[in-house]
């Protein structure tokens, strides 16, 4: 089903709203599960493990791409959509993360919206629809998160920077405009600090990597093979966080890579390390020597289903949402 031809339009949640759907889910990301997500000295702990044998759905970067997550919620696999697999407890969806900012395709829009900007506009009706479709996506993930803690996961991205800071790991982001700039200004404007510094809250306690029965995950390709104490602890170290959101294509060796795999799947020598982050051409790439898989292809909304320990076929295990 394509919604953009429907009348579901994304809109600005109220404050009212927005404020509880946060709470909501910070108090989920607080209280998850120790099975699948360590804690440390009684804080939550950024790795997630997995060792059932759920099919996994890996989503790239969804940029605002809100009609994007509709369909993929009503996508069918194997006769059943993926909203009710999720309700029967059959299938785990894993995103990686880069929840706000449209890309290229808007252009356009960035582009006035950065001309209000510069007039004094912070809350202009190019950055409204701009962000009705980035909030939307993102209370959408956070309603899911709310209703299956366990089976649904959201990594942290380098977009996941609301205040659009310089620390913890984190840098501020531009890339057609000064999106992350705009961004914040609007958030400050429209729903105040304290509603931002919530949704803050909410992205700095976002999981940064996972580990399943054939398959890694983390937002960007790692710079290091972090050892599992680090991964469990990456809040405490900003290199950390980083080195698994920001990674350019080509900075690093690819070697964390193979490390990580040999480490953390001794017992699935075909195990993949999959990423979104830097854009591809054409569905997918592959780098550290065929183990690294890429997937954020911008202009496809496709994801990867995978069952634990299968072999990774680029033709089979990558589907497309016409
Ligand atoms: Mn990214």
């Amino acid at each position: 089903m394509n919604y953009s031809n429907t009348v579901i339009k994304p809109i600005l949640p109220s404050k009212e709203e927005l404020s509880f759907l946060l709470h909501s889910v910070i108090d989920t990301l607080l209280n998850e599960d120790e099975a699948y997500r360590p804690r440390y000295k009684g804080d939550v702990g950024s790795l997630l493990e997995f060792k059932d044998s759920l099919p996994v759905i890996i989503i790239p970067d969804l940029h605002a791409r809100f009609y994007f997550l509709l369909s993929l919620l009503d996508y069918k696999i194997e006769g059943e959509t993926i909203r009710s697999l999720l309700e029967q407890e059959k299938i785990r969806l894993v995103f990686l993360g880069d929840g706000l900012h449209t890309e290229a395709m808007q252009k356009e829009r960035w582009i006035k919206a950065y001309e209000a900007f510069l007039r004094g506009s912070l809350t202009n009706p190019f950055i409204e629809e701009e962000m009705a479709e980035g909030l939307s996506l993102m209370t959408e993930v956070m309603r899911l998160k709310i209703t299956y803690p366990a089976l649904v996961h959201f990594l942290k991205g380098n977009h996941e920077n609301i205040l659009n800071e310089e620390s913890y790991g984190n840098r501020p982001f531009r890339k057609i405009v000064m999106e992350g700039e705009m961004v914040k200004a609007f958030m400050l404007s429209y729903y105040g600090k304290e509603l931002t510094e919530l949704y803050a809250s909410f992205e700095f306690l976002l999981p940064l990597f996972v580990i399943g029965e054939g398959f890694l995950m983390s937002h960007a390709e790692p710079a290091k093979a972090y050892s599992k104490k680090e991964l469990i602890e990456a809040k405490k170290h900003p290199s950390l966080i980083h080195g698994l959101t920001w990674t350019k294509n080509d900075e690093v060796s690819g070697q964390a890579v193979i490390k990580l795999l040999k480490k953390f799947q001794r017992a699935y020598p075909h195990a993949r390390y999959y990423v979104g982050h830097r854009p591809v051409e054409e569905r997918l790439a592959y780098r550290a020597g065929g183990k690294l898989v890429q997937i954020h292809d911008a202009n496809l909304n496709q994801f990867v289903y995978l069952k634990p320990g299968e072999l990774f076929d680029d033709k089979k295990n990558i589907l497309v949402i016409e």
